[in-house]
């Protein structure tokens, strides 16, 4: 829309040997492109939970209740609610309340996830955002923790994560996209130090996690199942690296399908949203300084 006004703007001034106005309100422009991003985001939102009042999801395409299992294994019988007492909702969250993990969470909790995530086995383009306050080195227990994944089966099977790793100091924060397991990896080799898996990944080795401080993470992901898959990953709004060349294939059994939160995770959490694409980096920043987080851009 920007462009399609200069084109017309330059050619009234052609025709009118007048001065056009953009280019002498650059203040202007930023404050247009900033509101075009935000106008973005909302035609793209298809989830977000606040937890400002409850677990349950604030806008939903799909299905807006939290559910909890004792694992993932046992996902099939799965309850309404939060049926975990280290897990509650507090004030003090990045906006309003947020879900604050007490003790390593080893139960499922999730969100159903094929509809709410957008997904398709052709061309799944999406994004992710999320807040965490923790300090991961403190905090975390021992062993990986995952503070979201979207899958129907685990992090090497057809899904999109964010970890911190155990044996890192500090902790690295790492992205990671991956289809399906029989496709990236045919010989079953063990998935975590597979060349494949370890080359995909978008690691950040010092990332800025803090307790007592709100930090953004966004993951955003297109094409995947096309052969050309692409993920970004960005903290704070500011991109931290690129996954390419993500060239299999990714089948989900949508009944399955969840967006999981707080996988071995200890500390708060806030502001979950998921997106129908891919978010560019100017609609990340607007994402970033929204005012009253993600409920502003409820379509
Ligand atoms: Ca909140
Ligand atoms: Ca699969």
């Amino acid at each position: 829309m920007i462009w399609r006004t200069w084109g017309l703007c330059l050619l009234m001034a052609g025709l009118a040997g007048l001065g056009c106005s953009p280019g002498n309100d650059a203040a202007g422009d930023a404050e247009t492109a900033a509101s075009a991003a935000v106008e973005a985001l909302k035609a793209s939102l298809t989830f977000h939970a606040s937890f400002d009042d409850g677990p349950d999801a604030a806008f939903a395409k799909g299905d807006r209740r939290i559910y909890t299992a004792p694992s993932y294994e046992e996902q099939a019988s799965a309850l309404p609610g939060i049926g975990n007492p280290d897990v509650e909702i507090v004030d003090g969250g990045v906006v309003g309340r947020a879900l604050k993990f007490n003790k390593k969470n080893v139960h499922a909790i999730f969100y159903r996830g094929a509809k709410n995530a957008a997904f398709q086995e052709s061309n799944w383009t999406g994004s992710v955002s999320f807040w965490l306050n923790l300090n991961p080195d403190e905090d975390l227990e021992p062993g990986y923790c995952d503070p979201i994944q979207i899958t129907d089966s685990a992090y090497n099977d057809g899904a999109v994560w964010v970890d911190f790793t155990k044996d890192d100091t500090p902790r690295h924060f790492r992205l990671g996209v991956f289809g399906d397991l029989d496709s990236w990896n045919p010989d079953g080799a063990p998935s975590g130090e597979h060349p494949a898996f370890l080359n995909r990944l978008v690691v950040v080795t010092q990332p800025p996690f803090a307790r007592g401080q709100w930090t953004h993470v966004v993951a955003t992901y297109s094409g995947l199942g096309t052969g050309a898959g692409v993920a970004k990953l960005y903290l704070d709004g500011k991109l931290q690296g690129t996954a390419e060349d993500i060239n299999e294939g990714i089948t989900w059994d949508t009944e399955k399908a969840a967006f999981r939160l707080g996988v071995n995770y200890v500390g708060l959490f806030d502001e979950a949203a998921l997106f129908n694409r891919a978010l560019s980096q100017e609609e990340v920043t607007a994402l970033h300084e929204l005012e009253g987080g993600a409920a502003s851009i409820h379509p």
